[in-house]
């Protein structure tokens, strides 16, 4: 059995991670395209900075929790009967890893990471970032940005995630309102290929009628009663 799993904001939201779009999520609170698109970043690199900083502290102080350890049961238990789980994340935080999965696809990339806009270079960086910091291989202050995908970017990734929905027998999302493309179109792709899809969440998603079925619940119960 090879099993996609696509992870959203509501996997971490009992780690006390905020979502997006729920009422008191991030983007209710900030506007989105002041604080997370390229455009956002040249005007205003420390307004960006600042809020990728209180984002970063956050993901340190947060523990994973029965979901992601859910998961992790999962996948060695796949593994065990010669299958496979391909889990691919938007969330731009470690918690999966943290619980112990081995293998994780970030298609929105990686908050605890930096990439040098001017010489491309990405490394862990798990620290505050400002304007002044500068980077450690080419030198250059100012073009130092966390390593995630924003609106208007291409998400990372999409060769191997094709690759994994071309080859899945179940497709499973948790925790995603399914308004962000393209992940949010993947539903309706592997249906179209006849694979069948189940949706977690904590209530129908953007996307909720493209799916076989579903099982409504916070995800640290419904993902654990999934799996187990
Ligand atoms: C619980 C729970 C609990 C709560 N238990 N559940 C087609 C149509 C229209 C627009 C577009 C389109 N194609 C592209 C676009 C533009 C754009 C887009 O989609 N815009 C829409 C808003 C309309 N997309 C892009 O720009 C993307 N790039 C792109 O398309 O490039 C072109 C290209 C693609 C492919 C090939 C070649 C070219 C890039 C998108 C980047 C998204 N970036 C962000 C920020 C990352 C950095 C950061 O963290 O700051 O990614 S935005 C934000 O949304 C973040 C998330 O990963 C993403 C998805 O959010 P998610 O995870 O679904 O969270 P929520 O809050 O929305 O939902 C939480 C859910 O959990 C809810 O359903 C709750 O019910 C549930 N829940 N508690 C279980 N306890």
């Amino acid at each position: 059995m090879n099993l996609f799993v696509l992870t959203g904001a509501g996997i971490s939201a009992e780690s006390g991670l905020g979502t997006f779009r729920d009422p008191g999520g991030l983007w209710r609170r900030f506007d989105p395209m002041r604080l997370a698109t390229p455009e956002a970043f040249a005007a205003e690199p420390d307004e960006v900075h600042a809020f990728y900083n209180l984002r970063r502290r956050g993901v340190r102080e947060a523990a994973p929790n029965a979901a992601h350890a859910a998961l992790v049961r999962l996948e060695a238990g796949l593994a065990a009967r010669g299958g496979h789980l391909f889990l691919c994340t938007q969330n731009v935080d470690d918690l999966h890893e943290r619980a112990g999965a081995r293998a994780v696809t970030h298609m929105h990339g990686e908050l605890m990471r930096v990439r040098c806009t001017a010489c491309g270079e990405g490394r862990p960086w798990p620290e505050d970032l400002s304007v002044e910091t500068a980077c450690p291989s080419c030198g250059r202050r100012g073009g130092m940005r966390p390593d995630v995908v924003w609106f208007g970017e291409v998400p990372l990734h999409l060769d191997a995630i094709a690759d994994a929905l071309d080859e899945a027998d179940l497709f499973v999302a948790i925790g995603t309102s399914g308004a962000v493309y393209p992940a949010a179109g993947f539903v309706a792709r592997v249906r179209g290929a006849g694979i069948p899809t189940h949706e977690i969440n904590l209530a129908p998603s953007d996307t909720a009628g493209l799916f076989d079925a579903a099982t409504y619940g916070p995800a640290t119960r419904a993902v654990p009663a999934f799996v187990d």
